[in-house]
Protein backbone atom coordinates (compact mmCIF):
# COMPACT_ATOMS: atom_id res chain seq x y z
CA UNK A 1 0.00 0.00 0.00
CA UNK A 2 0.70 3.80 0.03
CA UNK A 3 2.35 3.83 3.35
CA UNK A 4 4.60 0.61 2.53
CA UNK A 5 8.15 1.28 4.33
CA UNK A 6 11.17 -0.76 3.76
CA UNK A 7 14.78 -1.22 5.28
CA UNK A 8 17.65 -2.82 5.06
CA UNK A 9 19.02 -4.58 7.48
CA UNK A 10 23.00 -6.21 8.01
CA UNK A 11 23.70 -8.80 10.85
CA UNK A 12 27.32 -7.86 10.72
CA UNK A 13 30.24 -10.58 10.55
CA UNK A 14 30.41 -12.56 14.67
CA UNK A 15 26.55 -12.16 15.18
CA UNK A 16 24.74 -14.21 12.95
CA UNK A 17 23.88 -16.36 15.87
CA UNK A 18 21.47 -13.86 17.54
CA UNK A 19 19.36 -14.32 14.21
CA UNK A 20 16.71 -15.25 16.07
CA UNK A 21 16.32 -13.02 18.49
CA UNK A 22 17.23 -9.55 16.28
CA UNK A 23 14.16 -10.79 13.73
CA UNK A 24 11.89 -11.29 16.81
CA UNK A 25 12.50 -7.96 17.97
CA UNK A 26 11.83 -6.64 14.13
CA UNK A 27 8.97 -8.70 13.88
CA UNK A 28 7.85 -7.16 16.85
CA UNK A 29 7.17 -4.01 15.07
CA UNK A 30 4.77 -5.42 12.57
CA UNK A 31 7.58 -5.75 9.68
CA UNK A 32 7.95 -9.07 8.13
CA UNK A 33 11.41 -9.85 6.45
CA UNK A 34 10.56 -10.27 2.89
CA UNK A 35 14.07 -11.24 1.38
CA UNK A 36 17.32 -12.40 3.16
CA UNK A 37 20.69 -13.89 2.29
CA UNK A 38 23.69 -15.19 3.75
CA UNK A 39 27.41 -13.66 2.46
CA UNK A 40 30.83 -12.26 2.40
CA UNK A 41 30.57 -9.02 1.46
CA UNK A 42 32.94 -8.54 -1.44
CA UNK A 43 34.70 -4.82 -2.36
CA UNK A 44 32.30 -4.10 -4.73
CA UNK A 45 29.67 -4.43 -2.44
CA UNK A 46 31.44 -2.73 0.49
CA UNK A 47 32.46 0.07 -1.74
CA UNK A 48 28.81 0.50 -2.78
CA UNK A 49 27.07 0.28 0.60
CA UNK A 50 29.51 2.17 2.52
CA UNK A 51 30.34 4.74 -0.13
CA UNK A 52 29.56 7.79 2.20
CA UNK A 53 32.48 6.59 4.41
CA UNK A 54 34.72 5.59 2.10
CA UNK A 55 37.22 8.93 2.97
CA UNK A 56 36.67 8.27 6.44
CA UNK A 57 39.95 7.21 8.94
CA UNK A 58 37.98 4.16 9.81
CA UNK A 59 36.89 3.08 6.76
CA UNK A 60 39.76 0.41 6.72
CA UNK A 61 38.79 -1.10 9.49
CA UNK A 62 35.22 -1.07 9.18
CA UNK A 63 35.71 -2.80 5.59
CA UNK A 64 38.32 -5.56 7.10
CA UNK A 65 35.64 -6.04 9.78
CA UNK A 66 32.67 -6.44 7.27
CA UNK A 67 34.33 -9.09 5.51
CA UNK A 68 35.78 -10.99 8.20
CA UNK A 69 32.91 -13.41 8.07
CA UNK A 70 29.40 -14.34 6.86
CA UNK A 71 26.94 -11.74 7.05
CA UNK A 72 23.06 -11.67 7.17
CA UNK A 73 21.41 -9.20 4.67
CA UNK A 74 17.53 -8.81 5.20
CA UNK A 75 15.07 -6.61 3.63
CA UNK A 76 12.41 -5.55 6.42
CA UNK A 77 8.90 -4.20 4.94
CA UNK A 78 5.67 -3.10 7.15
CA UNK A 79 2.57 -2.01 5.46
CA UNK A 80 2.66 1.52 8.51
CA UNK A 81 5.06 3.88 7.98
CA UNK A 82 7.90 4.98 10.47
CA UNK A 83 9.09 1.08 10.51
CA UNK A 84 13.01 2.41 9.44
CA UNK A 85 12.66 4.97 12.39
CA UNK A 86 11.18 2.53 14.22
CA UNK A 87 13.90 -0.01 13.41
CA UNK A 88 16.58 2.62 14.23
CA UNK A 89 15.14 3.34 17.64
CA UNK A 90 15.60 -0.48 18.29
CA UNK A 91 19.07 -0.65 17.25
CA UNK A 92 20.47 1.77 19.18
CA UNK A 93 22.53 4.61 18.47
CA UNK A 94 26.28 4.48 16.84
CA UNK A 95 28.15 5.44 19.89
CA UNK A 96 26.98 3.98 23.66
CA UNK A 97 24.04 2.06 22.85
CA UNK A 98 21.03 2.33 25.39
CA UNK A 99 20.33 -0.97 27.40
CA UNK A 100 17.48 -2.62 25.74
CA UNK A 101 18.48 -1.89 22.10
CA UNK A 102 19.96 -4.69 19.81
CA UNK A 103 23.27 -3.14 19.96
CA UNK A 104 23.57 -2.44 23.33
CA UNK A 105 21.97 -6.16 24.17
CA UNK A 106 23.62 -7.72 21.45
CA UNK A 107 27.29 -5.63 21.34
CA UNK A 108 30.76 -5.99 22.96
CA UNK A 109 30.92 -2.51 23.34
CA UNK A 110 33.13 -1.51 20.25
CA UNK A 111 31.67 0.93 17.61
CA UNK A 112 33.05 -0.90 14.59
CA UNK A 113 31.74 -4.34 15.20
CA UNK A 114 27.53 -3.13 16.18
CA UNK A 115 25.88 -5.91 15.58
CA UNK A 116 23.78 -4.71 12.59
CA UNK A 117 22.93 -2.23 9.84
CA UNK A 118 19.63 -0.45 9.38
CA UNK A 119 19.13 2.24 7.21
CA UNK A 120 18.30 5.48 8.10
CA UNK A 121 16.16 6.87 5.71
CA UNK A 122 14.06 6.21 2.61
CA UNK A 123 16.25 7.20 0.60
CA UNK A 124 19.31 5.43 1.82
CA UNK A 125 16.81 2.18 2.08
CA UNK A 126 16.23 2.07 -1.53
CA UNK A 127 19.99 2.52 -2.25
CA UNK A 128 21.00 -0.09 -0.37
CA UNK A 129 18.59 -2.41 -1.18
CA UNK A 130 19.24 -1.54 -4.79
CA UNK A 131 22.85 -3.09 -4.16
CA UNK A 132 21.81 -6.13 -2.35
CA UNK A 133 18.67 -7.18 -3.79
CA UNK A 134 18.55 -5.63 -7.43
CA UNK A 135 16.06 -8.39 -8.06
CA UNK A 136 13.30 -6.57 -5.71
CA UNK A 137 13.74 -3.29 -8.70
CA UNK A 138 13.81 -5.18 -12.12
CA UNK A 139 10.03 -5.81 -12.63
CA UNK A 140 9.34 -1.59 -12.74
CA UNK A 141 11.98 -1.45 -15.43
CA UNK A 142 10.21 -4.15 -17.66
CA UNK A 143 6.16 -2.45 -17.23
CA UNK A 144 8.07 0.74 -18.60
P1 LIG B 1 25.13 3.85 11.77
O1 LIG B 1 25.38 2.44 11.30
O2 LIG B 1 24.81 3.91 13.23
O3 LIG B 1 24.16 4.61 10.91
P2 LIG B 1 27.28 5.28 10.42
O4 LIG B 1 26.50 5.16 9.17
O5 LIG B 1 27.74 6.62 10.86
O6 LIG B 1 26.52 4.61 11.66
O7 LIG B 1 28.59 4.38 10.29
C1 LIG B 1 28.55 3.17 9.61
C2 LIG B 1 29.33 2.14 10.37
O8 LIG B 1 30.69 2.53 10.46
C3 LIG B 1 28.87 1.97 11.82
N1 LIG B 1 27.76 1.06 11.96
C4 LIG B 1 30.13 1.46 12.48
O9 LIG B 1 30.26 0.06 12.26
C5 LIG B 1 31.23 2.16 11.71
N2 LIG B 1 31.70 3.37 12.39
C6 LIG B 1 31.06 4.56 12.47
N3 LIG B 1 31.76 5.45 13.16
C7 LIG B 1 32.91 4.83 13.53
C8 LIG B 1 34.07 5.21 14.26
N4 LIG B 1 34.21 6.45 14.76
N5 LIG B 1 35.03 4.29 14.45
C9 LIG B 1 34.91 3.05 13.95
N6 LIG B 1 33.84 2.62 13.23
C10 LIG B 1 32.86 3.49 13.04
Amino acid sequence: GVNMERSLLIIKPGFLKYEKQIKNRIKKLGAKITHEKKMVLDDVLITKHYAEHLQKDFFPELKKYMQSGEVLVMCAEREKDGLIADIRKIVGATKNPEKGTIRHDFGIGRITENVIHASDSVMSAERELNIFFPEMFQNAEKTK
